[in-house]
Order: C-alpha cells, then sequence, then structure tokens
C-alpha cells in the first residue's frame, strides 16, 4: 500500500488509521540533589500511538499533571472511534473532527491534552510516510540547533536553590527558569550565577494583580529575563495586562491557554510580553503552528513551554525551528529511571539539536513501557501554589 499524500480518486486506496493506543506510564524520576518535592508528579508520563494498515505508527506524547487515566480515557474512548477507518494523512480534517467531537467538554484542560496528543502523533507518522523531518514539512528549520534554558523543579529553600543554579550552569546551561515564590530565592540564585546568567522567575498564577505588582517591583533588582503566570487566575487577561504594564520586566504567559481562539483573547488583551503556547495543550503541532502566525501578525515573541521528555520536547523543538528569533525552548530538569526515549534529547552548551530523522525523529523506548506502567497509588498531584 502506498504511504504518500492521495488526494484522487483513481490512485488506490490511501493508508487507513487501525488503531490509537495511549499508553499511561509511571516512571520515578532518580534522584535530585538537592532534592525537589515536585520530582514525583513528573513520573506520570503519557505516551500515544497511531497504528496503519500500511504497518506505519506514528507517536505522540500528551501530558495529563494529576490525571493521565482521564486523558488516556478520552483518546481511546472519544478520539480513536473518530479517527479508525480514516486517513491518517489529512491532518487539518483529522483535528477538526477531534476538536468538534470533544466540543462541549473540551476546549481547554485534559480533553484539548487528548487531543495534541493525537495530533502529535499524526504529525510523525505523516513525516514518516514522506520520509521527512516534521521540521521541513512546516517550511523548514531556521537553523539546527535551538537555545534552550533549564527549568528548574521547585526548591524547599533559597540555599538549596543557589546550589541547584550552580549545577545547572556546571552542566553548560546560560539560561535558568526557577519555580520559587520569594524574593530571598531569586536574590541567592543571582548571587549563585552571576550577572551574565539569564534568570527566569515562573510562580504558577498565584496573586491577584496588586501583589504581583508589588513582587514584580520588588524583584527588578535581579534583572529576571521574565516573570511567568503572576496572576490568579491565569486566566485573567485584563489583570495580567495591569502588571504588565506596571513593570519594565516582560510577563510570560500562555501555558494555560489552548487553540487559536484561546490566545487570540491574550493577544488582543495585550495580557503580557512574551507568549508560552504548549504543544501537548494547545492541540499539538496544527494548531500550534497557527498560534504561532498569530504571534508573528501581533508582533509578539514565542517562548515554547515543554516541560516535556520525549516526543512532546521534540514537536516542540520541530515547530520552534521554524519560527526564528531569539527566545529560547523550556528544557526540562530531573530524569527519569528509566528514559521512555530510546535516545534521550540531551542539551549541550545550552541548545539542543533540531532532530532530523523521519517524523519527529525520536524513537520509544520500549522498556520503559514495559517496565513502567501507570500505578495511581504510588503517585502525588503536583501542588504549584
Ligand atoms: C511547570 C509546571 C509544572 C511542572 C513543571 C513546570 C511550569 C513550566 O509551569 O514548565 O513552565
Ligand atoms: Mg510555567
Amino acid at each position: 500500500r502506498r504511504a504518500s499524500l492521495n488526494l484522487s480518486t483513481t490512485e488506490p486506496e490511501p493508508m487507513k488509521i487501525t488503531a490509537i493506543e495511549a499508553i499511561c506510564l509511571a516512571i520515578p524520576m532518580k534522584p535530585l540533589d538537592p532534592p525537589s518535592p515536585w520530582t514525583a508528579a513528573t513520573r506520570k508520563q503519557i505516551i500515544v500511538r497511531v497504528r496503519t494498515d500500511a504497518g506505519l505508527t506514528g507517536v505522540g506524547e500528551a501530558f495529563a499533571y494529576g490525571a493521565p487515566l482521564a486523558v488516556c480515557n478520552v483518546i481511546e474512548e472519544s478520539l480513536a472511534p473518530l479517527l479508525i477507518g480514516q486517513d491518517p494523512l489529512r491532518i487539518e480534517y483529522l483535528a477538526d473532527l477531534m476538536h468538534r467531537g470533544t466540543m462541549i467538554y473540551g476546549r481547554r484542560g485534559l480533553a484539548m491534552f487528548a487531543i495534541s496528543g493525537v495530533d502529535i502523533a499524526l504529525w510523525d507518522l505523516l513525516g514518516k510516510a514522506l520520509n521527512a523531518p516534521v521540521h521541513a514539512l512546516l517550511g523548514g528549520a531556521t537553523r539546527p540547533t535551538l537555545p534552550v534554558y533549564a527549568s528548574l523543579m521547585r526548591y524547599d529553600s533559597p540555599k538549596d536553590v543557589a546550589a541547584a543554579c550552580k549545577g545547572f550552569v556546571a552542566q553548560g546551561f546560560t539560561m535558568l527558569k526557577l519555580h520559587q515564590t520569594d524574593v530571598a530565592s531569586v536574590r541567592a540564585a543571582r548571587e549563585a550565577v552571576g550577572p551574565s546568567v539569564e534568570l527566569m522567575l515562573d510562580v504558577n498564577c498565584p496573586w491577584t494583580p496588586a501583589e504581583a505588582i508589588g513582587m514584580a517591583r520588588a524583584l527588578e533588582p535581579y534583572r529576571l529575563f521574565w516573570f511567568e503566570e503572576p496572576v490568579w487566575p491565569p486566566e485573567d487577561y485584563t489583570g495580567l495586562a495591569e502588571v504588565a504594564r506596571a513593570t519594565d520586566t516582560p510577563i510570560a504567559l500562555g501555558e494555560n491557554e489552548s487553540t487559536l481562539f484561546g490566545f487570540r483573547e491574550i493577544v488582543e488583551r495585550r495580557a503580557g510580553d512574551i507568549l508560552q503556547p504548549s504543544i501537548t495543550k494547545v492541540g499539538g503541532i496544527t494548531e500550534f503552528k497557527k498560534i504561532a502566525a498569530l504571534a508573528q501578525a501581533a508582533n509578539l515573541p514565542i517562548a515554547p513551554h515543554s516541560f516535556y521528555f520525549g516526543p512532546g520536547l521534540a514537536a516542540t523543538l520541530h515547530v520552534a525551528a521554524t519560527l526564528g528569533g531569539a527566545m529560547p525552548v523550556e528544557f526540562p530538569t530531573g530524569e527519569h529511571e528509566t528514559s521512555f526515549l530510546a535516545r534521550p534529547i540531551q542539551a549541550h552548551d545550552g541548545h539542543v539539536e533540531v532532530p532530523t530523522g523521519p517524523g519527529l525523529g525520536v524513537e520509544i523506548n520500549e522498556e520503559a513501557i514495559r517496565r513502567h506502567p501507570y500505578v495511581a497509588s504510588t503517585a502525588k498531584p503536583f501542588v504549584l501554589t
């Protein structure tokens, strides 16, 4: 059977999707030094596989925070029946089917995470079918490597933050993002790394706009590269716009928003300075590229959210490679006991190579699937604020 784009009615039958699998994993993290209260939650991972009658399989990644079984259920019970029997290469059409099929309970959150995972797998499949890397299908990479920043977990004290920062700088990172919510930790980080390392602060939505403005001012001496999601709730774009106007520090936001229309809201309200769409949450590669065009028209930079280790990180790199611009891609810190990629994506000197193989250019480590099936009782949810 031909594995190529086929829109003609006289050509042989196009390939068909035969199965969609969502695989929930719970892979413990290797201990961090200093330790972080967040490592337990990072064990929960989801791999998506789209199988076809041509023998080709696409792989994707979905994220779920505390509810991976729910995301896997949306994929297997709700999305798979829509897609099985369809031509996998008609991605726009299939994305539209998935968006409409989950409309009444989706649009943002777990159902959109599910769509994202399937969409990423469809792009991997398209690349494999055409023997081309995903970035080539999106218009080509602007460069072979991308700058990344080390995204630190949360630590228990300013002393631990300083030690962690020193460790990541020693590994070659020149940009670090903290997940602390206090000024003392930022001061300790700046003292530990000196003036030439860029520091970002991600507080995950704790404050009123007035409190956030107070914090932004208190943090100004430490010259943050950006201040991420300072306002509760994340979708208070009016409040975020107030904070953005009141400080010279760039405000970054968007990892909790989904879809082109969600980002249109952010852009229209001028809610911040740097957009952070997340490929496993916004609707996958298909939706991300539309958001990228919107950002370009609004003249706002994108610094992709990607606290991902597998196909989700690879997908981010392929799209980010086509964007150009100076913003770094998020690179997660911490390491699973068994990587779920056969060859884990690695950073060198603060950069990551854009994968070059067909599709996403990554391969799943089957051993991780065998050894670490999801076990609900051992996993604690993220507590962000
Ligand atoms: C984040 C959230 C949860 C876990 C790790 C990191 C974060 C980000 O908001 O990646 O920006
Ligand atoms: Mg964040």
